[in-house]
């Protein structure tokens, strides 16, 4: 059936390529025809595509809707389905990214800086997820090394901080206090510079949709998502390690470092295996998510105790 009320189906939560698709559909069918001419036409997406990227998994991708219509993104609401109804409203032109602290040259890039600032590159990653579900997503961006270079970092600067962008009125999320706001997270600065670590204007070759993080995220692929901030606005360099929301919220059950570890429990469930998504059944969860190369990074660490 493809005519639903408009209180089942918001058009919000329609993607420009789903609108292309059922008109296409329509316009198949006779019945479709004359309706076809009353929706909108699908204004599509801008495009952004990256060159491929020796970092990339060779395994099937998640499909767009999946990607794009279940997400969590707790300004918009707590339910998966809510970022895709509601972050339509999400404003991002213009857009700014300060980084600050403690560097030597603070600077505030635009959103064409960003893109121009380093090749682009198509990263298809696994993401895997604290609730125990799993994605594969062909990012578009380049290393956020390239971007932390520009303000030349103290040699005090231990961590970096990424705070996420707070539109009280245009998202119903924050007026929740299931987390403080704005939404922050960080790494080590090692971590941070890992050549893995991405910073992400698109995916699937279009910029980001406004659910997924427009317009810049951070992707982490071998930590839970939660490590992975939206619709970043600032970086800040610091000495000690950030107060994140997720730890600030719950310190028993998320922790600093969220190294995906199938040995380490969640206090409430396991984290052994994991759902991909469009997917039946469950796999096994693989240490650092399958990205071992980070290991170095975590040498004479205990795991258990910095989770
Ligand atoms: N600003 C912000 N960033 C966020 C979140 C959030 O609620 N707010 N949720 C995190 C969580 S829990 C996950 S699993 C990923 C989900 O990213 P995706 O929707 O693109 O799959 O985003 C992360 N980044
Ligand atoms: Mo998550």
């Amino acid at each position: 059936m493809l005519i639903k009320r408009p209180d089942d189906c918001p058009s919000s939560s329609i993607t420009p390529r789903e609108l292309f698709e059922r008109r296409r559909d329509f316009i198949k069918t006779g019945a479709g025809l004359a309706l076809a001419a009353l929706l909108p036409t699908a204004q599509a997406a801008e495009k952004l595509a990256g060159r491929p990227s020796l970092y990339s998994s060779d395994e099937t991708q998640t499909p767009y809707k999946h990607v794009t219509g279940y997400n969590n993104f707790y300004e918009f609401g707590t339910d998966k389905e809510d970022p895709a109804a509601n972050a339509h409203r999400l404003q991002t032109q213009p857009w700014t990214l300060r980084i600050e602290g403690l560097v030597q040259k603070p600077k505030t890039f635009d959103i064409d800086q960003l893109r121009k600032l380093a090749p682009l590159e198509e990263r298809i990653y696994r993401l895997r997820c604290v609730e125990g579900w799993s994605m594969v997503i062909p990012w578009v961006g380049y290393p956020l090394a390239a971007l932390l270079r520009q303000v030349e970092p103290l040699g005090s600067a231990k961590y970096v901080e990424f705070i996420s962008a707070v539109q009280a009125e245009n998202m119903p999320g924050v007026r929740d206090r299931v987390l403080g706001w704005p939404y922050v997270e960080g790494l080590r600065l090692d971590e941070a510079r890992h050549p893995l670590t991405l910073l992400a204007l698109g995916l699937y070759g279009e910029v980001l949709p406004k659910q997924n993080g427009a317009p810049i995220r951070i992707v982490v692929p071998w930590k839970y998502g939660f490590k992975s901030g939206k619709s970043i606005v600032r970086i800040r360099f610091t000495d000690t390690e950030p107060l994140t929301s997720w730890v600030e919220a719950n310190r028993r059950e998320y922790g600093f470092y969220s190294n995906v570890n199938p040995q380490v429990d969640h206090p409430r469930w396991s984290q052994k295996r994991e759902r991909r998504l469009g997917e039946f059944g469950k796999r096994d969860t693989q240490l650092f998510n399958g990205y071992s190369e980070v290991a170095p990074l975590y040498a004479g660490m205990d795991l258990k105790r910095s989770f």
